[in-house]
């Protein structure tokens, strides 16, 4: 039996989009680039960091050959100067690519997780750097695994994030694909997994749902800026492929500080629907709104980082207190 089908969805009122958007596409990008989205982004060393997914090939042909990751350095979290080089790649006869990078500070280390295409199942892996010169991958998980994000510090001396297995067997076969919660005591070996958040706990998700953006800590809680997508078989032609039938909002929730694996709040319509141009239209998947980071600042704003309709990086704002509100208010979990 199909889910319902969700139905029209509109961004939330506290979310500004901001008028320069995208923030970065593949013009801005020395070297072969064709896609640029899903961006991860910390404040790390006195500047804005931002690494992101670089899918390159030919735009004549609407063909991607490879993926790596690109790194881009900015003064103030909008512009940003995109570095000579990729920064990461992976691939060898096993490995087909990392891409989707997520960036957190432990620490003062800075630690990426990323999704990984191997011949043999979706894998997430966790890397190290303290220069995005050279990387240490400390683990991997096994298939099938992604959407991995780091908390930005150990709670109850353990290192914990979220992520999103992908169960088909036990989930009837179908996409439905909830966010887990795990902890480490040293990014390596993880275990003591929770569900966190149910798809069907999301009435704006009938297919799946994952982290986006790694939590952020607020004096409520944690704020977790996840992904969530429905599908409409009614749909068609949206992007390059013969037709893209799912849509990919962004949603939020809040954990308890202590016991993150306590959900405090859930809003229960989206934070960010597609709407704007550069994320329903002429994108290589079109109705995607596709988070990876976000950072407090001391003003309050939230910025939020996404890619937009798998082709270009955006930026859109939010004050704290609003997003709080959401997560705690009448129409909350
Ligand atoms: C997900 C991932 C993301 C992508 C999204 C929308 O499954 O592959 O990289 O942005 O789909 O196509």
């Amino acid at each position: 039996m199909m889910d319902p089908i969700v139905g029209e969805l509109k961004s939330s009122p506290v979310v500004k989009r901001y008028p320069g958007n995208p923030i970065l596409s593949s013009e801005d990008v020395p070297y072969d680039s064709l896609l640029v989205f899903n961006p991860g982004v910390v404040r790390f060393q006195g500047r804005y960091v931002m690494v992101f997914r670089n899918d390159y090939g030919s735009l004549e042909e609407k063909r991607i050959e490879g993926t790596n990751i690109g790194l881009a350095f900015s003064d103030d979290g909008i512009r940003w100067e995109v570095q000579p080089k990729p920064c990461f790649e992976l691939r060898d006869h096993e490995i087909i690519r990392a891409y989707d990078p997520r960036l957190t500070v432990i620490d003062g280390r800075c630690y990426m997780c990323f999704a990984v295409d191997t011949r043999h199942g979706v894998r997430g892996g966790i890397a190290v750097t303290d220069d995005f010169e050279k990387f240490e991958v400390l683990s991997m998980s096994v298939p099938d695994n992604r959407n991995m994000v780091l908390f930005p510090e150990k709670i109850c001396d353990m290192f914990v994030r979220l992520e999103r297995p992908f169960p088909v067997y036990s989930r009837g076969g179908a996409e439905r694909f909830d966010i887990w919660i795990s902890d480490s005591p040293d990014l390596k070996y993880w275990g003591n997994s929770h569900l966190l958040l149910a798809v069907e706990d999301v009435p704006f998700a009938n297919t799946k749902i994952g982290p986006g953006a790694p939590p952020v800590r607020t004096e409520k809680g944690w704020l977790v800026i996840f992904h969530a997508v429905d599908f409409d078989p009614s749909r068609g032609k949206n992007g390059w492929e013969e037709s893209w039938k799912k849509r990919y909002t962004a949603g939020v929730m809040l954990l308890d500080l202590d016991d993150p694996r306590r959900i405090v709040g859930l809003y229960k319509e989206p934070l960010i629907a597609p709407e704007a141009p550069y994320e329903i239209e002429g994108g290589f998947r079109n109705n995607v709104v596709f988070p990876c980071g976000a950072i407090l600042e001391d003003t309050g704003e939230v910025k939020i980082y996404y890619g937009a309709a798998d082709s270009v990086i955006c930026l859109a704002t939010a004050d704290v207190h609003d997003l709080l509100d959401l997560c705690i208010s009448q129409r909350s979990y």
